[in-house]
């Protein structure tokens, strides 16, 4: 390649990774933290290629002191040779050519390059300074860059062992870019964790060394996704032993499908392409649906489940308490709609659903222990659901009769612009009077719960429609649920949860979240629902007044003002202790209140969703450990004043 060339390619290369750091956002989505994190799946994304290729089975995260990530594999190494084209080393295009990352190597699916897949260039282009270090032939090579530009060209800067073979990049986000430069464990281990469960006998390490006290764990299912359905259904209690597992490839598209039932009454099915989450679902989900309707359909007929009066059980009555994860990997993924989350390869339709039919039919066949309990619990989810159907029109049209039909402990505010208003749902009829006199009548309602909650997760729908706190809950909020939701509705910009803060509280607050995650998610989504935060403490000295919210605010406090015996500390054991007007001072004036906005997260929806049955769920072990940790989905969003 003539020298000019060679001049020209490098030109574009610069104009490309320019573009990059100037609209960062159009790579990866954001520079928040979410952004941040978004580089290490991308690198981490493109071992796990290799490791789908057959030729890594270890990939090692570390978070070093100074927020440096360094991941290391064992595969083949990223080539060193002259891209012929380019007229560079390959690895070199690999991090400065925009959307190299599938275009050579050939075949075989790829995480990488889908939904996320940006290429390995984003990264290195949004990095401060970037090391890649690659064994192979008994040789080291390196290479460094900062902000995207090389500054050590590729050069053989020692020897190892003959039959070692790796890839490690070390990087350091830009500061220039990110809002943060600070990695979380958690969020990386919830991510690193779900690729294992996706990628069978891959072994993921994730070490942290920023702190004297190194982190590290290892993630490693030979199970696959059937260990990650019993790590889903860990806090419930499972109705059967197996957990039903389908696997093949028809049309190029490979299929893996496993799933379980537990005792609650949600549906927790998750579906992935090439290791990415699909939470709008997409061809291979309606393919799963299919499959699993038409044959359960067709055994529970058979057997004599359905009565030949019954009509069929629906999809939904057969997925109720159902876990599954659906992972397919195709070759070129199209992903759709206008989060482009969907899936769009009309061929994975028909590959799941040829797979799961044959495979769940064979299955019941051989174990009809287990058809017979998915059958009998999904005829009795039927009937309830026609049940709920009755209750529900009645419902309706009890609300159509009585106008506005308002539950009739709500005290409304008088403004009717919803933008202006908040509901305070109060725990207890006592607090509710508090909260009644202290409110500010013009925007803020005072809706009054009694007691416990009922637990969504663990009653039907016929139940819930006929539980008079969350009817009333219902026709405050304005919105309908499910199907019938429509967030134009909505008569309150804000609903905010009041209840005391204690292990109880923190208790009731969760019942009620579970039940609007469950039911309006879409209130969530749309950062709607906010906690109160009422104060753990109050400090008088000299007829001065403190409210404090933690212990760490009381200790600051009192090493203000001085701690000698005139100091008199009460302790609030609950809403019902305080007055209207310090409940007022305290919790609900919006110029000094904290306020935590309640969160979701799409890509880490397993997440949320293990975390609502975790509590809500059998276990009493993990929901104590939940509660204690407290409302970890709500984040520290307001404080005015
Ligand atoms: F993202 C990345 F590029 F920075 C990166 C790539 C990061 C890490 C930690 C590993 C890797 C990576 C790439 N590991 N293994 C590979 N493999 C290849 O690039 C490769 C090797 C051989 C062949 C071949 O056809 O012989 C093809 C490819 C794509």
């Amino acid at each position: 390649m003539a020298n000019e060339d060679y001049g020209a390619s490098q030109i574009q290369i610069l104009e490309g990774l320019e573009a990059v750091r100037k609209r960062p956002g159009m790579y990866i989505g954001s520079t928040s933290e979410k952004g941040l994190h978004h580089l290490v799946y991308e690198i981490v994304d493109n071992a796990v290629d290799e490791a789908l290729g057959g030729y890594c089975d270890c990939i090692e995260v570390e978070i070093e002191k100074g927020d440096i990530i360094r991941v290391v594999d064992d595969g083949r190494g990223i080539p060193v040779d002259i891209h012929p084209k380019a007229g560079i080393p390959a690895v070199e295009v690999v991090f400065t050519i925009l959307h190299a990352g599938g275009k050579f190597g050939g075949g075989g699916y790829k995480v990488s390059g889908g939904l996320h897949g940006v290429g390995a260039s984003v990264v290195n282009a949004l990095s401060q300074w970037l090391e890649v270090t690659i064994y192979m032939d008994g040789k080291i090579y390196s290479q460094r860059y900062e902000r995207g530009k090389v500054v050590k060209p590729l050069t053989i800067i020692g020897e190892c062992d003959q039959e070692k073979h790796g890839t490690m990049v070390e990087f350091k986000p830009d500061e220039k870019i990110f809002e943060t430069l600070e990695f979380s464990y958690d969020t990386l281990r919830t991510r690193l964790r779900e690729t294992a469960f996706l990628t069978k006998n891959l072994k993921i390490i994730l070490r942290d060394t920023r702190e004297e006290e190194i982190k590290e764990e290892t993630f490693h299912y030979e199970g696959g996704i059937k260990e990650f359905v019993s790590y889903l259904n860990k806090s419930s209690s499972a109705l059967y032993g197996d957990i039903i597992y389908c696997e093949g490839t028809v049309n190029n598209v490979y299929v893996e499908v496993a799933f379980q039932h537990n005792n609650t009454y949600s549906e927790n099915v998750y579906s992935f392409v090439n290791n990415i989450i699909t939470p709008e679902g997409g061809t291979h989900l309606v393919g799963f649906k299919n499959a699993i309707t038409k044959t359960f359909n067709e055994y529970a007929r058979n057997m004599k489940f359905l009565k030949d009066s019954e009509q069929n059980l629906m999809g939904e009555d057969i997925r109720e308490g159902m876990t599954a994860i659906i992972s397919i990997k195709v070759e070129e993924p199209q992903f759709e709609g206008q989060t482009k989350q969907k899936l769009g390869n009309s061929e994975a339709r028909g590959a799941v659903d040829s797979i799961v039919s044959e495979q769940l039919t064979y299955y019941l066949e051989q174990n009809p222990a287990v058809g017979k309990i998915i059958c009998e619990k999904s005829v009795v989810s039927m009937r309830a659901r026609i049940a709920a159907r009755k209750a529900r029109d009645l419902t309706r049209r009890k609300t159509a009769l009585d106008g506005m039909g308002l539950p009739g402990k709500l005290a409304d505010c008088s403004d009717k612009n919803p933008e202006n208003c908040e509901i305070y749902i109060v725990e207890g009829d006592s607090a509710g009077g508090s909260a009644k006199t202290a409110r500010s009548r013009e925007t803020q309602a005072i809706l009054p719960l009694r007691g416990k909650i009922l637990n969504v997760e663990k009653a039907r729908l016929d139940r819930i429609y006929g539980n008079a706190e969350i009817k009333a809950m219902i026709t405050a909020f304005g919105t309908g649920i499910n199907e019938d939701f429509d967030i134009t509705k909505l008569r309150y910009g804000k609903i905010i949860i009041m209840t005391d803060a204690d292990v109880d509280g923190a208790h009731i607050a969760t019942l009620l979240l579970t039940f609007i995650y469950r039911f309006m998610p879409e209130l969530i989504k749309t950062g709607h629902v906010y906690l109160a935060t009422p104060p753990l403490y109050k400090i008088e000295k000299n007829k001065n007044v403190w409210y404090a919210y933690s212990d760490e605010e009381l200790n600051s406090i009192l090493t203000e003002i001085g701690r000698d015996s005139s100091n008199k500390i009460q302790r609030y054991k609950g809403l019902g202790e305080m007055d209207a007007e310090q409940l007022w001072d305290t919790t609900m004036d919006p110029k000094k209140r904290i306020l935590k906005r309640v969160n979701m997260d799409e890509d880490s929806k397993s997440e949320l969703d293990l975390t609502f049955t975790t509590l809500m769920g059998d276990e009493v072990e993990p929901r104590r450990e939940f509660i204690e940790a407290n409302a970890k989905y709500a984040n520290y969003m307001e404080y005015q004043g």
